[in-house]
């Protein structure tokens, strides 16, 4: 452990004093370390690492990685092509998103714009391969919010979508907002809000919108506002269609992409952030299904499901599972109507799928 940490300060302190070649950096021996540390003292001391040392390190955002080495990073006002230093592809060579939209950088604007430091991540947007492996890929880092977008109707309101969407927002440390679009379509708002009211009870923040009546926009504008956001949801649900609607101008690629292959033309499908002009980002993420759960979250599905955790204290088992235990809280409160029968099977169904 001690060692571990000995090495990291090592490698950091050696990032600023960067024309020392850093290979290999994780095989070194402690005495190898001391060594280099000798000659790396010997380099000041010499004052050839003088030019190198005059980093002029701005912090910015990165906006769309290009190639695993290139990325658009905001810096202040300004967009700016940057490059990935070697060291990083060395520190961090078995995970593919060594850098994501998403991330802040130090970048050192004072030579050819190459990223000096990755700030950590508060939290990553992810899905999972759907091989057997179910290898994580990043989509984007340092989200605010995920807005779960279903709409009443065309197509039918999706509750178990949601869920399974909440799961994988907390999972993440993402917040999840719920909007349930095209209310224009519903004969009573009430027996929508109905529905709505079981994830407003639990603290969730629900929204109603209407593109054709202009509804539930400029409630949705001020959620959205300074924070990052990604939409997700069903296909035709409306997700575009609201985007469009809270900034028309906004160059979304989410719409264009079947077109663009059916013609042959090469695009993209890694994910950016788009600056919304009213403050904070979108991520927009062309082609890309933009949640999944992993099969080892299965266990934590229990803590984090809509509504269980406050029932389950009749629950026998401490790491109940509310499926096949006796003496459950969960399937107590089913039975007496004060937990809804179609939120647990939906729960047992994210279950399953596990
Ligand atoms: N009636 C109604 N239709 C809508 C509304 N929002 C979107 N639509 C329609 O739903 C369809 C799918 O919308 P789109 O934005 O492409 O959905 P996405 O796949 O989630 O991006 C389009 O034909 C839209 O015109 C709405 O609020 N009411
Ligand atoms: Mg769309
Ligand atoms: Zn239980």
């Amino acid at each position: 452990m001690n060692k571990k940490r000995e090495k990291k300060k090592f490698k950091r302190k050696n990032i600023k004093i960067s024309n020392i070649e850093l290979t290999d950096i994780d095989h070194f021996t402690d005495d190898e370390i001391s060594e280099e540390k000798r000659a790396e003292k010997k380099l000041i001391e010499k004052g050839k690492t003088s030019n190198k040392r005059n980093l002029k390190l701005e912090r910015g955002r990165i906006l769309e990685v290009r190639s695993n080495y290139k990325c658009l990073v905001k810096i202040g006002d300004k967009e700016l092509f940057c490059t990935l230093g070697g060291r990083f592809k060395q520190v961090n060579f078995e995970t593919k998103s060594i850098i994501t939209a998403g991330d802040y950088v130090n970048v050192d604007v004072s030579g050819d714009s190459r990223i000096e430091e990755i700030i950590d991540r508060t939290n990553t947007l992810s899905r999972f391969s759907d091989n057997d492996f179910q290898i994580e890929i990043i989509i984007a880092s340092n989200i605010d919010q995920v807005i779960i977008t279903s709409s009443y109707k065309d197509p039918q309101l999706n509750l178990g979508l949601i869920d399974r969407y909440i799961c994988a927002a907390k999972i993440s440390n993402i917040t999840p907002v719920i909007c349930i679009n095209k209310i224009d379509l519903a004969e009573s708002l009430k027996e929508i809000k109905q529905t709505g009211s079981f994830y407003e009870k639990l603290g969730f923040q629900v929204i109603y919108t209407s593109i054709k009546k202009g509804e539930g926009i400029t409630e949705l504008k001020e959620l959205l506002k300074d924070k990052d956001s990604v939409f997700s949801g069903h296909s035709g649900a409306g997700k575009s269609s609201l985007i469009n609607k809270l900034q028309p101008d906004l160059k979304l690629r989410t719409a264009e992409i079947s077109d663009y292959h059916r013609k042959g033309i090469h695009t993209t499908t890694r994910s950016r952030l788009l600056e919304w002009d009213f403050g904070g980002y979108l991520v927009d993420t062309p082609g890309i299904k933009t949640f999944g759960l992993h099969r080892n979250d299965k266990e934590k599905i229990p803590g984090i499901f809509p509504g269980l955790s406050v029932l389950t204290g009749e629950c026998k088992f401490f790491n109940c599972t509310h499926s096949h235990e006796m003496e459950c809280g969960i399937k107590k409160a089913v039975e007496n109507g004060s937990y809804p029968v179609e939120r647990y099977e939906s729960y047992l169904r994210i279950l399953e799928s596990l």
